[in-house]
């Protein structure tokens, strides 16, 4: 893990963008600002709204003058930029961390102080720009600050969803879901482009190369101005809106058809309507595949637009100028699109675009569970993409042919030759459960696999043996669920289509080596790197713990830790230093407290503050086992009630706080959710209880949210299955605010315990590479339940919680392994799950130990920064310098 420590830039609190006009000027243009945007000429009678709308105009004043000299100082150098291509990027508030970052908190804190009104009223007054669904989307957001903070040039491309992530609301202890509607009230962030536009085909035909879109609409640029910490650095974040081409179609309304009348704007307006709430399986969606070439085509074609301006046809020159990197793969048709400008539209042969796409493009990887992973059918990009479908046979033929010339692949076409007939692949295994009532519900056809190709029948045509052997290298292949028809896997041509190819996190990186990606692993091992995920010390510590923050900085000795946080790495030394402890103790106790009002006004359920707060929050999914944790609530709640009067005096005190969404149609997920919520009610309610235990839904978990839960919690679970969780980043945040994690040998867990040291985590459960043999085999005859698993199953199957015909089903998914159930593995890990639980209540009757160990996660989460992913990223993969404005 030997990484260059990255440069302290500047000594602390010189910041480019912070005021050098004094507070009266600053205080005359917040002024100015609240009368201009408010709804009063009164100071007084305006409203939290109206005074977060003036601050963040004047805020955003200095935001863009800065972002203007970043910007112009770039294109005059020149200089080589990363485009971070994501269909999501989850960016939370901005009012706070955009005044933080430009280094103008003090001033503006004064500001406001004098004007008697407080920052923290003026935070919540804003509306969350939820453009994700969850960690991959706020990881794009954090990789932004970090490339802004590094100075580095490079910009964000998206879609300006107009709805972004479903509210969530709980009915009747149900999901409910609702539209978010974030841009009622403007967005003060942004800078509408209306001169930057583009046109973007749909369908139509293709005649001798040339495509003929039948459908058009324009896409619309507006710039996110990105500030950067302790630099006068702005980066970007260009987000598309997709318009008509034609507003309105007067002829029809003029005939008295007034839905015609706007239906190309409603059609096209449809496109950058809504992210698609699901992080669990292809949305099975033309309306996706729309997105997601919209936005890519509006962004290369503007990156070519400039590039054309300043260097003509020189496109050989195109690597040393762009990069774009792929976040997972929703933006993967950038392959075939890059490739139809340069040829289509730039004029170029196809192998000099393809020598110049390979070296523009990369793809990050995100998960290894094969239903997350796009495949299309080749019908739908036909139909929709017919150019683009052209495209991509041509680059599978292509691979393929070259890869005949490989020595490795020789020797398998010839021993192919030798065994024909070829013999059917083997069926793929299918999940048993939700994730299967979720992949059928999302899928573009419900319906059992086929069980892998059937032997060829008579009077078919057998197989080639050299096409058999090169099968598995395909970008095109058979559904394996439904015959005949044919699937574009997104990931093989991202893969093929780049240059690098990476994992989240150093075990991730491994597996979709030997799994996902053997084969092209095999064939290309040189593009496989890992790059483990990081996320932003500013927003995720610096600003969101403000009270640990200023405790740190006396202890170091400066704030350098903010834009270095390895230097965090200085803590240990205070680790048993008792007085430094009990400091420590009492910001988390008052972060506690803070996070306690903050469920009160969001649920009305009043917890005290001495218990344990453990928790557990991301989106629901089977496999993050927030089941297993229930589960072991339930057992807790068992032994609670079957205790005598004094064994109850000895249980450990716990607040269970669990939070997350389900994707819309994920049946299991809801259930879930349900089963939070039903037995919260019962115990919660349970006097023989009391505040031994308390369970509580968070609803509507988001990045604000975890803005106040994460300071102010003492245990976080981080309990996936080993080998499902490609990374997880929010256990880099509890850890950077000294919580405890407990969590199974998965994903970043297996870093943070390198760094921390494992004996400071409570490890459990089966280890990664156990896992599948498990399912492929010893599953069948496991009959080991653990007693209390069955009591604690039994209870929800029992109606202890309520609702117990709709429990049946979750119940019966994680009974019986032997008919291939439990999938995820909660019943054989139960065992050592509770064991890793009851060593949580040990530890935290001994409070300075367990205060020592949150300081050493603190003191080990520097690597988790995400400046020091993006710096890998930046020297591994981009090759993009630190462009730092000078100083006028
Ligand atoms: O990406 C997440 C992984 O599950 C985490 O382990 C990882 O830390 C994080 C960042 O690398 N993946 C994720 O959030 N996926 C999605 O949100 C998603 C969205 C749409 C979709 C598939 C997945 N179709």
């Amino acid at each position: 893990r030997a990484i260059a420590e990255p440069p302290v830039k500047t000594a602390p609190g010189s910041n480019g963008v912070a005021t050098s006009e004094g507070d009266s000027k600053l205080k005359e243009s917040i002024l100015q600002n609240l009368l201009n945007t408010g709804s009063s000429t009164h100071i007084e009678a305006l409203d939290a709204k109206d005074v977060y709308r003036g601050v963040a105009q004047s805020v955003r004043e200095k935001l863009v003058a800065a972002f203007n000299r970043t910007q112009e100082y770039w294109r005059e150098e020149d200089t080589k930029f990363i485009y971070y291509l994501s269909a999501e990027f989850l960016m939370g508030r901005s009012l706070l961390n955009t005044v933080q970052n430009l280094g103008l908190g003090g001033p503006y804190g004064e500001v406001l102080k004098e004007l008697g009104v407080k920052m923290e009223a003026l935070v919540d007054a804003e509306q969350n720009a939820a453009l994700g669904n969850g960690g991959l989307g706020r990881l794009a957001a954090c990789f932004l600050d970090s490339i802004a903070t590094l100075d580095l040039p490079g910009w964000g491309y998206g879609i300006r969803y107009k709805y972004g992530m479903f509210k969530q609301a709980l009915k009747g202890g149900y999901q409910d879901e609702l539209p978010d509607i974030w841009l009622t009230n403007g967005n003060p962030w942004e800078i509408a482009r209306p001169n930057i536009t583009y046109r973007i085909g749909f369908y139509g035909t293709v005649d001798q190369f040339q495509w003929s879109p039948a459908e058009e609409v324009i896409a619309k640029a507006y710039d996110n101005p990105i500030p950067g910490f302790q630099t006068s650095t702005v980066g970007n974040l260009r987000l598309w809106e997709a318009l008509p081409l034609h507003e309105f179609d007067l002829a029809a309304f003029n005939k008295g058809d007034y839905v015609q009348a706007v239906e190309e704007r409603r059609k096209a307006e449809d496109i950058s309507a809504v992210l698609y709430p699901n992080d669990a399986t292809e949305y099975g969606k033309e309306l996706r595949l729309k997105q997601q070439y919209f936005f890519v085509s509006a962004s290369l074609q503007d990156v070519l637009a400039r590039f054309r301006e300043r260097h003509g046809a020189n496109w050989p020159l195109l690597p040393e100028k762009a990069c774009f990197q792929m976040n997972d793969t929703h933006p993967t048709i950038a392959v075939a699109e890059l490739m139809r400008l340069l040829i289509d539209c730039e004029g170029l042969g196809w192998d000099a675009a393809w020598a110049i796409t390979q070296k523009c493009l990369a793809f990050t990887n995100h998960t290894v569970m094969p239903e997350a992973l796009e495949k299309w059918p080749v019908a739908v990009i036909g139909k929709l993409l017919p150019r683009h479908m052209e495209i991509i046979d041509k680059i599978d033929t292509i691979w393929k042919d070259s890869l005949k010339e490989q020595e490795k692949v020789l020797g398998q076409v010839e021993a192919a030759a030798k065994s024909a007939p070829p013999k059917p692949p083997k069926a793929e295994i299918k999940p048993k459960g939700a994730v299967e009532s979720l992949t059928d519900a999302l899928t573009f056809k419900a319906g059992e696999p086929s069980g892998g190709k059937e032997e060829p029948e008579e009077g078919e045509e057998e197989e080639d043996p050299v096409e058999a052997a090169l099968a598995k290298y395909s970008i095109i292949t058979e559904n394996p669920w439904e015959k005949g028809v044919k699937l574009v896997n997104m990931a093989y041509l991202a893969v093929v289509g780049s240059k690098a190819v990476n994992g989240v996190a150093a075990i991730h990186s491994e597996i979709i080596k030997d799994t996902i990606f053997k084969d092209f692993y095999d064939v290309m091992p040189h593009k496989f790197q890992n790059k483990t995920n990081g996320v932003t010390p500013r927003r995720w510590l610096a600003w969101c713990n403000p009270a640990l923050a200023a405790l740190i900085t006396e202890a170091l000795g400066g704030d350098e830790w903010i834009n270095d946080a390895t230097r965090l790495s200085g803590l240990r030394k205070f680790a048993d230093d008792k007085d430094f402890q009990a400091k420590w103790r009492a910001i988390k106790l008052a972060n506690k407290e803070r996070l306690a009002a903050k469920i009160k006004e969001r649920t009305g359920v009043t917890l005290p503050t001495t218990p344990l707060y453990d928790i557990q929050i991301k989106r629901i999914h089977e496999y993050k086992r927030q089941y297993l944790n229930l589960l072991s609530v339930a057992w807790r709640y068992h032994q609670i009630k079957a205790a005598t009067p004094l064994e109850r005096s000895k249980f450990v005190p716990r607040v269970v706080l669990i939070g997350g969404k389900a994707a819309s149609a994920y049946y299991m997920a809801k259930k879930i959710i349900r089963l939070t919520t039903a037995i919260g009610e019962t115990v919660n309610s349970d006097p023989d209880v009391s505040d031994l235990l308390k369970v509580v839904f968070l609803p509507d978990y988001n990045v604000d949210w975890a803005e106040v839960i994460i300071p102010g919690s003492e245990l976080s679970q981080h309990i996936s299955t080993a080998g499902t969780e490609a990374s997880g980043t929010s256990n880099m945040k509890f850890a950077m605010n000294g919580c405890l994690i407990i969590g199974t040998m998965d994903g970043a867990n297996i870093e943070i315990a390198e760094e921390v040291g494992k004996e400071n985590l409570f490890v459990f459960g089966m280890p990664a590479e156990d896992v599948q043999g498990w399912r492929d085999g010893k599953r069948a005859e496991w009959k080991d339940y653990d007693p209390r698993f069955t009591t604690a199953l039994n209870m929800i199957k029992d109606g202890v919680f309520g609702d117990k015909e709709y429990f049946q089903d979750l119940a019966d998914s994680i009974s019986d392994m032997s008919k291939g159930n439990d999938w995820f593995l909660v019943a054989p890990d139960f065992t050592d799950y509770l064991r890793a639980q009851a060593e949580v209540d040990k530890l935290y009757l001994d409070q300075d130990e367990w205060t020592r160990r949150s300081i050493l996660y603190t003191a080990g989460s520097g690597f988790f920064s995400s400046d020091r992913t993006i710096k890998q990223y930046a020297d591994e993969i981009w090759d993009v310098k630190p462009m730092p404005v000078p100083s006028s």
